[in-house]
């Protein structure tokens, strides 16, 4: 309760990272400059952005009933078959070896595009075993270790990832990667991963994100 209190005085910090740093030890939380070039920024946002679709939040769906929390406004993509693109398979590695895991465990990238007001809710990217569903997902890879960020676009104004039980804000940079652990160090859930993307006030936000499963990640047979 005390530390609630104090969370809530603490003033939030807005990054705007120059160099590679750990931010947070609990959780996890790095920041990596310049760890996408603008080619490759360019080349996710050209293969994504005749197929964007609204974003659901898959973590509040409710398959039968078709439910869907729109706690994003944002527009995505999920890449299906980025083994066989060169670029995106070379960036796979690049974040397998940092993030010290193996290829397999990453999930396909997910691609977000946000324009003015458009935001993503806080959230968890971990699958609360409480929670409906969660058995499904937790079937194909097992829990979601960490998540690796990368901004394709700078931001005019707005569009930080916020760390609201950090009091930590990010500033969009193209080529940026945040990478951060959604699981403390025994896998337990860590609910201090806690995180959003802030409204864009100006201009337009593109980031894409990598989950990182504890194990090797396989595509569930998602009900059509
Ligand atoms: O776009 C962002 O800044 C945050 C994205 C996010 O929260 C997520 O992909 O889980």
């Amino acid at each position: 309760m005390i530390s609630m209190f104090l969370n809530w005085l603490k003033p939030w910090r807005t990054l705007k990272p120059s160099t590679e740093a750990v931010i947070s030890k609990r959780p996890y939380l790095s920041v990596h400059p310049n760890f996408l070039s603008l080619e490759e920024c360019s080349h996710f946002i050209q293969l994504a952005q005749d197929k964007l679709q609204p974003s659901i939040f898959a973590q509040t769906g409710d398959w039968e009933n078709k439910a869907f929390v729109h706690a994003r406004t944002s527009s995505g993509f999920s890449f299906k078959e980025h083994d066989a693109d060169p670029t995106l398979s070379a960036i796979s590695e690049r974040i397998a070896h940092l993030t010290q895991t193996r290829v397999a465990q990453g999930e396909p990238f997910h691609l977000l595009h946000y324009n003015i007001g458009q935001e993503y809710k806080p959230h968890y990217d971990y699958f609360d075993p409480a929670q409906e569903n969660a058995d499904f997902y937790l079937q194909h890879g097992g829990q979601r270790l960490g998540s690796f960020l990368i901004y394709l676009s700078d931001v005019e104004q707005g569009g930080e990832t916020t760390f609201p039980k950090l009091k930590i804000k990010i500033k969009p940079q193209r080529g940026l990667a945040v990478f951060f652990r959604n699981l403390k160090p025994d896998n337990s859930l860590e609910p201090r991963a806690l995180h959003g993307a802030a409204p864009v006030i100006a201009g337009e936000k593109w980031s894409v994100t990598r989950w990182i499963r504890l194990n090797d990640y396989y595509e569930p047979p998602f009900p059509s």
